[in-house]
């Protein structure tokens, strides 16, 4: 494994600066591209300036802020730093952090959630406006002066092209081994001068393993030495476990009834406890020679790849807890030619997720009787996250499943529901749904099928008799028979939530 240069190239050293002073050259109203996604390669050292000098701002009286476009989720040295400093004005496309999260829900911070292949494009296509700064983590430079990538690539290579100017942060925590393992296309262009994309295997490599970059551009390089944080998976518990169970009977029994090759197709595992529980599942299971082509490689994904039961995984950034990516980074080179990092306009395109008929297997809040999954909004109105790759995924996969415990809080909330109180995924985009009740097969069934099996095999014992009846009701008095609901009632379990603190 040839060693990372962590050195800037003699032309660029005199760009080498502390954080403050890189922070400084961020102004009031900016446009930041920073980069980062799931936790990982996200910039430590200029985020946390800035924040520091939005507080000094503030307190003497100034106003400052910024706004943020971002791969994914990032750090709390980033949106928790930014966000606590009242310095974030805008933010797209991806949250998990809670205090952006609680100035989001209390109306204090702009929030656009978005499709996560469409950012790029859309940042192409002028939708968004001019980008001023990219902020840009790297893990270190090639002899002729490319960019070598850190853990995430996201939009990075947006960033970098579309920025007036870059600031980089080199950080020499990220492993050796990332030299590489990053495939970065830069094949794409904007209608009508698009073509298709290479690519029609997951291990196919269609780019190049750095990105370019324009050096006149870069205003400031801050050296680095911090680890990537992110949030420990929960350990799976038996609500986990029985999701992940009637999970994998269900693939078992799709390869023996032929509607699944015995490796499986391209996995697409999302965010969160319950899918990485699945992973851990799939560590007992009879399928060999798997392939993902995902959006992150957790845990789970790296115990897939040492048990071998994995063969390789294609993604756009890792999503690790603390221990697996010091694990990763102490024996990186074992991986290194079993992972890839692309671009996530790439890594969640929806021409590829088709081509090669993924597995999607993601997370939800809600679904209703019918099959409409809601993955973004609690009671309709307070974000959790945001819709992430869920819907460049679900859309477009082979076959497209979501999974949940069958209530949340404790029990006072059902995750089936008469009526999802947002949509993120239309029941056309949802043709599994697993709690831990049961499995809901919907491949092929009309709306009234489907709400039988829905609440008979996924909702909780404590409300399925309610939704029996809310079916049986409004099968005598709804305005129409194809999907029976009564409207002045579909939203109340979520209003008596709201009022009472349960659905029940
Ligand atoms: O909140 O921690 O405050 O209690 O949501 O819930 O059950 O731990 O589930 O970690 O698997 O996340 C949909 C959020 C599930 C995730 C979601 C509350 C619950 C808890 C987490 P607390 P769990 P998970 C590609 C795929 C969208 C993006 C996506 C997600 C918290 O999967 O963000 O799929 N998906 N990306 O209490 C009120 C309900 C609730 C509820 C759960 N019905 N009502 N609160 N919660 N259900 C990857 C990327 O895009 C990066």
């Amino acid at each position: 494994m040839t060693k990372i240069s962590r050195i800037a190239p003699d032309a660029l050293k005199s760009r080498i600066m502390g954080a403050e002073e890189a922070a400084s050259l961020i102004h009031d109203g900016a446009v930041v591209g920073m980069s980062g996604f799931t936790g990982s390669g996200y910039p430590k050292a200029v985020p946390l300036a800035l924040a520091g000098h939005i507080e000094a701002q503030h307190a003497a009286g100034n106003p400052f802020r910024v706004k943020v476009w971002s791969g994914a989720s990032t750090g709390p040295e980033l949106d928790g730093a930014l966000a606590k400093a009242d310095g974030i004005d805008f933010r797209l496309p991806y949250n998990s952090d809670p205090v952006a999260r609680q100035k989001i829900n209390a109306g204090e911070m702009n929030y656009f959630d978005m499709h996560l292949s469409q950012v790029a494009p859309m940042a192409w296509q002028g939708f968004f406006g001019p980008l001023d700064t990219a902020v840009v983590e790297i893990s270190g430079f090639t002899p002729e002066g490319g960019l070598i990538p850190s853990s995430s690539v996201g939009n990075n290579k947006t960033w970098l092209d579309r920025a007036e100017k870059i600031i980089l942060e080199v950080n020499r925590w990220q492993s050796d081994a990332l030299h590489g393992m990053h495939d970065i296309y830069y094949g794409t262009a904007l209608p009508p001068d698009r073509k298709p994309i290479p690519l029609v295997n997951p291990d196919d490599r269609i780019g190049q393993p750095h990105f370019d970059v324009d050096p006149d551009k870069i205003v400031a390089i801050v050296e680095t030495d911090t680890p990537d944080r992110n949030a420990p998976f929960a350990e799976p518990d038996a609500i986990a476990e029985a999701i992940a169970g009637h999970l994998l009977d269900f693939l078992r029994h799709e390869v023996r009834v032929g509607r699944l090759p015995a490796a499986l197709l391209p996995l697409q595992s999302g965010v969160g406890n319950v899918t990485n529980a699945v992973l851990s599942g799939l560590l007992d299971s009879p399928f060999e020679n798997m392939t993902a082509f995902t959006e992150v490689i957790q845990d789970g994904m790296l115990d897939l790849l040492d048990a071998g039961k994995l063969r390789m995984a294609s993604a756009t950034a890792f999503s690790l807890s603390p221990e697996a990516a010091e694990r990763l980074n102490a024996d990186a080179h074992r991986y290194s030619d079993k992972l890839i990092l692309r671009p996530q306009e790439i890594s969640n395109h929806p021409e590829l997720v088709r081509r090669l008929g993924c597995v999607a297997m993601n997370g939800l809040i809600e679904a209703d009787i019918y099959g409409n999954v809601n993955s973004t909004h609690v009671m309709g109105a307070r974000i959790q996250n945001g819709i992430g790759g869920s819907g460049d995924f679900a859309r477009n996969a082979y076959i497209s499943i979501f999974m949940t415990p069958s209530t949340a809080k404790g029990g006072d909330i059902s995750a089936i529901v008469p009526m999802a109180s947002h949509v993120d995924h239309i029941s056309q985009d949802v043709q599994v749904i697993v709690t831990e009740q049961g499995l809901a097969d919907l491949r092929g069934l009309a709306p009234k099928q489907r709400a039988s099996l829905i609440i008979e095999n996924c909702a909780h014992p404590d409300y399925r008799d309610a939704l029996h009846d809310y079916v049986a009701r409004a099968r005598h008095s709804a305005f129409g028979q194809h999907a029976p609901n009564i409207l002045s009632e579909a939203l109340s379990w979520h209003q008596r939530y709201v009022e009472t603190g349960s659905m029940k």
